[in-house]
């Protein structure tokens, strides 16, 4: 039977949100966050793995993972989205539908910020809507995944 999980990776310093920068990323916890996408993916009808890890190895381990048993990816990958050629290539193997997620507006941000290393490597990129894009990520997976499968 088709995999009916979808894996949501989020990157290093993600484990603080809602403790710092709340101007910047909101108030919101990624335990919040968690909490609110297994219950939205639950009404799309599909399970999550919700994951944090600040060591890019994990991350690539995790990707490689959601390819062999996921039947979607959302990843946020925090810093490493600036810098990874190699999550760029493990996303770039990764056969199922995947976005790649931030909460806040790379573009409206410091310049170090606004080239995306790993953007290229997915089907689709939303930024800068806050703790929701999780939310709206996992409705454009959905249709994605289903496209997919129906063609
Ligand atoms: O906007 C996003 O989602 C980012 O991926 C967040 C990353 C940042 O490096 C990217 O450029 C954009 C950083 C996440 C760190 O989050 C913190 C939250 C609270 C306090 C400190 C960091």
């Amino acid at each position: 039977m088709a995999s009916k999980t979808i894996y949501v990776l989020n990157g290093p310093n993600l484990n603080l949100l809602g403790t710092r920068e709340p101007e910047i990323y909101g108030t919101t916890t990624l335990a919040d966050i968690e909490a609110a996408t297994k219950a939205r993916a639950q009404e799309l009808g599909y399970a999550v793995e919700f994951r944090q890890s600040n060591a890019e190895g994990t991350l690539i381990d995790w990707v490689q993972e959601a390819s062999a048993k996921g039947a979607g990816l959302i990843i946020n990958p925090g810093a490493y989205t600036h810098t990874s050629i190699a999550l760029f290539d493990a996303l770039t193997a990764a056969k199922p539908p995947k976005i790649e997620l931030h909460l806040s507006n790379i573009h409206a941000r410091e310049a170090f910020r606004r080239h995306s290393m790993t953007a290229a490597a997915v089907d689709g990129v939303i930024m800068g809507l806050g703790a929701a894009g999780y939310r709206f990520a996992l409705e454009a997976l959905k249709s994605l995944i289903e496209s997919r499968t129906a063609s």
